[in-house]
């Protein structure tokens, strides 16, 4: 069935656009405000997803390893009771299989395919001024119309293959790990050479070496990590889960980082060394991004976040078995938890395997690929196969890919030009009526997902129904509010440690040419949320709106 064509959303469009509304990407975001759109306001939506199928992330991250870093009961839409009392997570971690089935049933059990056409990659958006349309262009060229559109792109779907030399002449196979093939990739008895070490490099080293002949870890930036202690949940978790919903909702929208855990209210330097090392013991048997929650000032205080750098270094010399490797590992140049903090199943352990071997690029850095593998200042790794876990062109990447242009034909490539521009991190001025769902400017990728995805979805969709209500067409981000919210942005990382992390994603550090600007907001998401709920109770202070 075509899903493209007008007519299968709900009521009919008085604005002469083909819909109300159109979103693209459908993964946790765009399926969530498709219900809200159409379900609770009632408007014609189109959803475009550029995949063969729903889940976004979930759809194309089928690295071996693949499993997400939020506990499964906080990892979930949580806006209706009978969703949650229907879906019964199976381990505390959840892998992406998993997920994925149960973005497949949200889809099935709120009827939500019937508006998302698969297969449709947005290559252009264009705001029609005159008829206050966005004409939206498909990659095959077909345009759809809509008053608003918004943008469920996801932070991380770009991915960044790195421009190695020699790629194109390598013969073995290549993947990058965010765009992996359905099918699958067989390891067995292969010489795999995997390049990166962060979140993703760090969850599939011990599934890949479990069956490659052997694998090669080529490491830039050494990397932190804390034990996940994956395990199933077992029936009393699940009863306790079931018990305290409505506590643990309360927890996750009210806090920081949107965790089903508070940040304990102690300072790391307020303890005696002795009574550090056990609450770092106990935090690092309990495992998981909880690490974090230690103390209060890991992120805000250099000397207290050395206690916690350095509690996880001496951690990965006790469990590294050969020096060197331990060595190399643990040369961390940056605080803990100053770049996103990846959580493992044995990662370090993988390393006191015969078949898994270190690379330091820091020494040696790789020069280029060969067709028979990969050259390194110092030696040339032959390899049957490479896995890119290079992380992805975070945040602006998924959007400027797509060529939008707002007003007068501006594009936003030439908006951002020196790092994102925008209000709340909601829109873009000279961009009306377009809302970025968990983009840069908002706390996006510092926060649980599905709760920052929730608040903007639930923000969004109150904004358009009170548009409606008032007869208003139009709504766009004043210059001089977006102005103050990037001094805001700056200012919220400003006091933390978060920018001292020289190759973060969160920088656009990981990307060559692309502007060095703190990306999400880091002044958390409980202050986030009450800053969004105060601009709508003033009307939209910051925007201007008309009919
Ligand atoms: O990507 P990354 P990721 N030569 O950018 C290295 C989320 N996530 O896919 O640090 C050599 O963190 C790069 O080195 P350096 C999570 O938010 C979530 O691992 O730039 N190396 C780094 O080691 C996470 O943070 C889950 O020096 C190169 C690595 O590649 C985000 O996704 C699970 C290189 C990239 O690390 C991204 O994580 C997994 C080059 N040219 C991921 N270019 C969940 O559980 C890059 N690297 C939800």
């Amino acid at each position: 069935m075509n899903h493209i064509a007008p007519g299968s959303g709900a009521g009919t469009p008085a604005h002469g656009g083909d819909f109300d509304a159109i979103v693209i990407g459908a993964g946790f975001s765009g399926m969530y405000l498709l219900h809200r759109l159409r379900d609770q306001l009632g408007l014609s939506v189109r959803v475009l997803e550029a995949a063969d199928g729903v889940g976004g992330t979930w759809h194309w991250n089928r690295y071996p390893g693949a499993r997400c870093d939020s506990e499964s009961h906080s990892y979930c839409y949580y806006f209706s009771k009978e969703l949650l009392e229907e879906w019964e997570w199976s381990e505390r971690y959840p892998t992406q299989p998993e997920i994925l089935r149960y973005l497949n049933h949200v889809a099935d059990r709120f009827d939500l395919r019937r508006d998302i056409a698969l297969n449709t990659r947005v290559s252009a958006a264009r705001f029609d001024e005159a008829a206050n349309l966005w004409q939206v262009t498909t990659a095959e060229g077909r345009t759809l119309s809509a008053p608003f559109l918004i943008t469920a792109v996801g932070c991380l779907s770009a991915a960044n293959v790195p421009k190695i030399p020699g790629l194109e002449d390598f013969a073995g196979q290549w993947y990058h790990t965010g765009e992996w093939p359905q099918e699958g990739v067989d390891f067995a008895g292969k010489r795999v050479g995997q390049i990166g070490t962060g979140s993703t490099g760090i969850q599939a080293v011990p599934v890949i070496a479990e069956t490659a002949g052997h694998l090669w870890v080529f490491q830039r930036t050494a990397n932190y990590s804390v034990p996940a202690h994956n395990a199933p949940l077992s029936p009393e978790a699940k009863r306790w889960i079931r018990e305290h919903r409505e506590d643990i909702r309360e927890v996750m929208t009210t806090n920081t980082n949107g965790h089903p855990f508070h940040i304990e209210d102690r300072s790391a330097l307020a303890v005696s060394e002795e009574e550090r090392q056990r609450l770092y013991e106990q935090a690092w048997a309990k495992g998981g991004l909880q690490f974090r929650a230690t103390f209060r000032d890991l992120l805000t205080d250099k000397a207290a976040n050395d206690t916690a750098s350095e509690f996880l270094r001496a951690k990965i010399r006790s469990i590294v078995k050969d020096p060197k490797t331990a060595a190399i590992l643990s040369n961390i140049d940056h605080p803990y938890a100053t770049k996103r903090p990846p959580i493992d199943s044995g990662y370090f352990e993988a390393f006191n395997r015969d078949n898994v071997t270190l690379v330091d690029l820091r020494a040696a850095p790789i020069e280029r690929i060969t067709p028979r593998g990969i050259k390194t200042k110092d030696a040339e790794y032959p390899l049957d196969i490479i896995v890119f876990a290079t992380g992805f062109d975070a945040l602006t990447g998924p959007l400027l890919r797509i060529d939008i242009r707002g007003r007068d034909g501006r594009t936003l490539r030439d908006a951002w030009e020196a790092g994102p521009v925008n209000y709340l991190g909601l829109q873009v001025p000279g961009f009306p009526n377009m809302f970025t769902m968990t983009g840069p400017g908002s706390p996006s990728v510092l926060c649980n997902m599905p709760v920052a995805i929730e608040q903007h979805a639930n923000w969004i969709a109150d904004c358009i129904a009170g548009m409606r209500a008032k007869g208003l067409r139009r709504i766009e981000a004043r210059p001089e509010a977006a102005q103050t919210w990037v001094r805001d942005v700056n200012a919220a990382a400003e006091s933390t440690l978060l920018p001292e992390a020289g190759s973060s994603w969160y920088l656009g550090a990981n990307v060559p040419g692309k502007p060095r600007v703190f990306m999400p907001y880091a002044g958390g998401m409980a202050q986030y949320r009450a800053i969004c709920d105060e601009v709508a109770r003033k009307d939209y202070e910051g925007f201007a709106l008309s009919a």
